[in-house]
Order: C-alpha cells, then structure tokens, then sequence
C-alpha cells in the first residue's frame, strides 16, 4: 500500500494499537523538549516518576518564556532547571541562546524522527520532515521516562502547494490563507502533510512557519517531506550527518526510497486533500482577536499602527530577519510607531552581525530585544492602551499582549515592515514598489554560537543537587471524582476559549508555573475577576463551554489549576486536542453534550448532578441532571479505557505510580 510521509515515520514508531483512523495508538518518542513556563512542573512530575535518568534518546530544555527578572521567582526556576538537567541527563539552553522551536530546527531536529514537546508550537519541527507534536508537561515527563505517547490515529491532510510565491509574499502568507479557510478549528484531529510542486519554493524556515502555525488550526501536527531544501539547510547548520541519519535509512529500507528523501508514495491515500497556489496568494493579516480572522492586507490598510513586533518562533529565523534588514537599510522607522525585534536565536544575531545587517535594523530604529518569546507572551513590551500592534506571532488572542484593549495583528514580516515605516497598516508591494526582494544571500555555513550546556556522565550526575528556591512549590496531590458528581456550574463560555483564557500567561503571572497554589488563583481572570473566589466558596464544580473549548496553548496550568480548585468536569460542544489530554492527565472529565442544543438550556449558577461512575463512562452513558430547572440531559465523551483508568486513579501521575508499583 503505497504510504503518505505521516504513515511511514508513524509505522516505524507505532509500539501499540494499528494505524487505523481514530483509534488510539501509543508511539515511541524519539526527542523531547521543554520550555521554562512549562518545564519546572514537567520536571517535578518527571522526578515524582522516580528514574535515574532520561532515557529518550535526547532531552532538551529550554529557557526562553520566563526571562523578565524582575525579583526572585523566574531565576529561581532557571536555576532550578539547569540543576534538574544536571541531574537526569538532559540538554539546557539558557536565557538569550534563542526560542526553543527555532534552536531545535537549527541544532537537534532530525527528519523522520518523532519529538514530543510541552509547547504547542513543537510541530515546527515538521519543516524538515520531522514528526512533531505539542503535549502537556504530564506526557513529555512520560516520554523522557521512555513511555509512548499516545494520541488517537488522525485523519491525514494532503495540502498540495503549487505556484510560486509572488514577491513580497511568504511562508506567513501561506499559513494565513490556509487558517482563513480552515479556521482555528478546521485541524482538530488532523495532520497537514504538504506536497506538491509549489514546496520546492519555499525553504526550511518558511516550511516551519507553516508547520509552527498549522497549531492555530488545531491539527495534531504538520509536516513537509524531507528533499534537497533540507539537505542545504542541515548542511548549512553543518548536520549533514543528521539528515541522512541511521534512523532514516531504516525508514528508507523499509519503504524502498532513496535514503536522503522522506517523501508520500504516489498515489498515497489521504483523508482528505486542500489544494493552494501559491501564486494566486497575496499579503494576508489577521485582525483581532483570532489568527482566523484573515483579511487582505489592501483591504484594511490605512489603520494607524502604534507598535511592531518582529520575532516569536513562526518568523525569528535568519530568513525572516535577513529580509527586515534589507527593507529597513537605509530607511527609518515611522516616529508614531515602536519597532520591536526579538531574533530566534543567538546564531540569527551572530550572522546579522557577520554580514553587516544588523546595522541596517539598529540604524533604522529598531528595539533589538534579547532572544526570547517576549512580547508574544506578554512577557513586557506590551501596546498602548488600544494600541494597535501589528505582529509576525502566531497567536492574537484578547489581553495576550498584556494590555487588554489592545488590538493585536497577525502578519509577515514584510508586512509588519511595511507598517513600521509607514505607520499604517500597508501592503508591502505598495511600500517597496521597487524593491525585488527574491535574492536574500544567505551564509554557507551558519555560524553556531550556543552556549547549550551538556549532559554529563550518569555517575557525575547522581551527585547533583537539585537547587529549589521558594517559587518551587511541590506538586499537588489529587483524588478520583468520578462517581455521582455534584456541584455547580462555576462558569459558562462561548465558543473557541482559549487557554489563554482559562490561564492567563503575561510578566506577572507566568513566575507562579511553579507554584500551583498561588496561579490557581488567576484562573479565568481574564474574563471574570470573581472566578477564584466562587469557585473557592462553593469548593468547586463545573465549567460549561462551546466549541473547541481549550485552543491554542498546551499549558496543563490550563487543567492543573481547575482541578486545583476543585473542578470535576468539563461540559462543551467539542475540545481542542492538547487540553482535552490534560484535562485527563489531571483528573477532571471532558464531557460533551450529545445534542449541542440543550448548551442553550443551562446557565451559570445551576446546580448539576452527573452519574459518571466506571459503568457509565465505560457504556458512554453519562446522565446530567439539572437540580435547579429540573431536567435531564445525555452527555458523552471520547475517552479510551485507558483514559478512563486514568481518571479513575485521579490523573496519570497516580496512574503511573500504581502502574510501577504493579
Ligand atoms: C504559547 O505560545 O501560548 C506558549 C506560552 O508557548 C504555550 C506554552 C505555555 O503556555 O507555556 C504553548 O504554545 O504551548
Ligand atoms: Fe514562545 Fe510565542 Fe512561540 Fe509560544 S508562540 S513558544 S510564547 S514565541
């Protein structure tokens, strides 16, 4: 049967259940990473598993979210990381060496294989062919202790690219016409495997801005082949061996390709096919508040911008940055607007600096920054009071920023230029008519400047000690709830909420990832300042939701705090992937309602009773009582057995422990 690029690197991974549509099925992980924001609790719970080591074959983790130093916590947690890698084997990345997704692709990634990592964005990976997912901390702690990861077979997505990007068109561009016609809920349960003529012209950093915001649709992942555009790019980074890997050559033997490239058969089956030509594509920008609220840019240019933001891990790569620095020679930033640029990596600085272009940002205003996520994440740099921002980010949720009323736009950075110089927003081709901007000369061999610090031999690192400032607070322990569940609904939400919603992330809440107690208290915040306190006096209850409830970030926060505070269930039209698992992993359940209709039927403050007993959830046959309006409603759910277990033991971590002790 003749195998698409997904199948072939799933097949060589799949450890248990078959390859077929929808049913669950466990794959080895060959890589993992983390970040900070979610690394210090991953951590705890990986040393709560109790191993000596990591036995994935690669472990990386990065400290690039938590960097503001604005008193004790966030340096704690960088110290505390740093020790904890020591300790277990494992790759760390200090503050400034760059933006996780960003420093994989250049040092660690490696086509073929399968990388697990605690951020939603990991699927960046995917632009040099690699099997990238994002997962909760809870899963990537499991992997690190060589545990499969398991994840219900998706449907598989050919996007075919053909065409060719006019100029001042890119990789954004792209991501953003798919997310216009996908929405940010189109790739729930999917994966987006590219092909087609058009990829022979798009390079690995542009493939990865694909990939990286394919996350926004909701797919499970997205990933390109791996071809002669990723031979040059891993030779660049001086990998070549990485690309023709031992591990690719075992793939190629058993699917009779030829070892250097990872390709679909022809005539491989997919679920389902979206055909784009890129020539037809134009400079495209999503308007507040979601990335799949996409116009073209000449049909809302005009607005006057306050503040740009270049950076995040979809467009901090020596490509994207090369281009800022050639349209910004010899020309100066509009005075109205604050032109922020934070690169991907401390090797993008070092090739600007080589090749002279960082003068042509420096000397045309720009706020050079440190090489972290940032204003992404509302880690500083935040807009004006409705300011509006105009940003190459992949996420524009409300307050995301940290300035509430702020209007946040997603671009490229040939638009987000365009819009710096002219202080409104612009089209690009307008700005630079003259300007041909196809031959960007890229260094032969990237300079390498990491100060990524190694693992040491195991019988060194047993001696380490594992530094714990006061931000390091012990994790939690829950109990099962299932049974007769009764409470009250604590809140009621529309549609596509966020993580960022239900945990907000910004300078001053992100210091408390490690310390659940206190985030807890921020629960919802942003939407409604009286949710911790409710949920505190009435000692939890449930969230009632709409569609795709939980989008966007993998942050377990996002599960960890509710159930902190006592939340049992979670009852929505339909859930976003990663939150969905770490909503299991931590105990709470994800229910659905079998008629969406009957969401119109209650309302906050109702006081529920569901019968979510092993019995019921194992026949998928969960009743919900309305005690206050005094009528009943089916609920459903798609949970595995294992899943079930899960919950049942009141969260994987319980779970895993029983598991050891057999
Ligand atoms: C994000 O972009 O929202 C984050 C911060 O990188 C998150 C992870 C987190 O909340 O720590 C993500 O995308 O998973
Ligand atoms: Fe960092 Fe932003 Fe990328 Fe998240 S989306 S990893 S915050 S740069």
């Amino acid at each position: 049967m003749p195998k698409t690029i997904s199948e072939k690197i799933l097949r060589e991974h799949l450890v248990d259940g078959k390859l077929e549509k929808g049913s669950e099925i466990g794959i080895k992980i060959d890589q993992t990473l983390t970040q900070d924001a979610t690394g210090t609790i991953a951590y705890l719970q990986f040393e709560s598993i109790g191993i000596d080591r990591v036995r994935n074959e690669l472990a990386v983790s990065y400290v690039d979210h938590n960097t503001l130093q604005d008193d004790f916590k966030n340096p704690d947690d960088h110290r505390f990381l740093r020790s904890i890698a020591e300790r277990y084997g494992i790759y760390f990345s200090p503050p400034g060496n760059g933006i996780c997704h960003q420093l994989h692709l250049e040092r660690f990634a490696v086509p073929g294989k399968t990388l697990l990592g605690s951020d939603s964005h990991t699927p960046t990976a995917g632009g040099i062919g690699m099997l990238a997912i994002g997962a909760g901390g809870l899963d990537v702690a499991c992997a690190m202790a060589g545990e499969p990861f398991y994840l219900k077979m998706p449907e598989i997505v050919e996007v075919n690219l053909s065409g060719n990007l006019m100029n001042f068109v890119s990789a954004k561009d792209v991501i953003l016409e798919i997310l216009r016609t996908m929405t940010v809920s189109g790739g729930v349960g999917k994966i987006l495997e590219y092909s087609g003529d058009g990829i022979a012209n798009l390079d690995v950093p542009g493939r990865a801005t694909i990939t990286n915001m394919g996350t926004e649709t909701g797919a499970t992942t997205s990933i390109f082949p791996s071809d002669e555009i990723t031979k040059n790019f891993m030779t660049m980074q001086n990998r070549l061996r990485d690309w023709k890997n031992l591990n690719h050559l075992a793939l190629a033997r058993r699917f009779k390709f030829s070892a250097e490239n990872l390709n679909a058969d022809a005539h491989a089956y997919y679920d389902e096919k979206l055909a784009i030509n890129l020539s037809e594509i134009e400079p495209l920008i999503a308007l507040p508040h979601s990335p799949d609220n996409v116009k073209k840019v000449r049909d809302v240019q005009g607005i006057s911008v306050e503040q740009v933001v270049i950076g995040s891990c979809t467009n901090s790569s020596l490509r994207d940055l090369k281009t800022v620095a050639q349209l910004l020679k010899d020309r100066k930033v509009s005075k109205d607007v604050d032109l922020i640029i934070a690169p991907g990596s401390r090797s993008v600085v070092e090739a600007l600096i080589e090749s002279k272009e960082y003068s042509y940002l420096s000397k045309a205003g720009a706020r050079i920054i440190e090489n972290v996520c940032g204003p992404c994440i509302g880690m500083g740099y935040a807009p004006p009071s409705e300011g509006v921002s105009v940003r190459t980010i992949n996420r524009n949720f409300p307050g995301r920023s940290g300035t509430k009323d702020a209007n946040v736009h997603i671009s490229s950075p040939e638009t987000a230029v365009a819009c710096a110089i002219s202080g409104k927003i612009s089209d690009p081709r307008d700005v630079f008519a003259q300007k041909i901007l196809k031959c960007l000369k890229m260094p032969k061999l990237f300079p390498v400047i990491n100060n990524f610090i190694s693992p040491i031999p195991i019988e060194n690192a047993k001696n380490t000690v594992i530094i714990r400032g006061p931000n390091i607070k012990p994790l939690p322990k829950f109990e099962s709830q299932i049974g007769r569940m009764k409470g009250e609904i604590l809140i009621k939400v529309s549609d596509n909420i966020s993580t960022d919603h239900i945990m907000p992330a910004g300078a001053k809440i992100l210091p408390l990832r490690s310390n659940i107690p206190e985030i807890s208290r921020y629960v919802f915040s942003a939407i409604d300042a009286q949710f911790y306190q409710r949920a505190t006096e009435k000692k939890g209850g449930f969230i009632v939701g709409g569609e795709n409830y939980g989008q966007g970030s993998s942050r377990e926060h996002a599960a960890i705090a509710p159930r902190y505070l006592g939340v049992k269930a979670v009852i929505v039209k339909s859930f976003a992937r990663i939150h969905t698992a770490n909503l299991i992993n931590f105990g709470i359940l994800p229910l659905m309602f079998e008629n969406k209709n009957d969401y119109d039927r209650i309302e906050m403050g109702d006081i529920l009773e569901i019968s979510a007993g092993i019995e019921e959830l194992k026949s998928n046959n969960v009743l919900m009582r309305n005690l206050s309006k005094n009528f009943e409603i089916g609920l459903k759910h798609n949970l595995s057995g294992k899943d079930i277990e899960i919950i049942a033991s009141g969260g994987k971590l319980n779970f895993i422990a029983k598991k050891l002790k057999g």
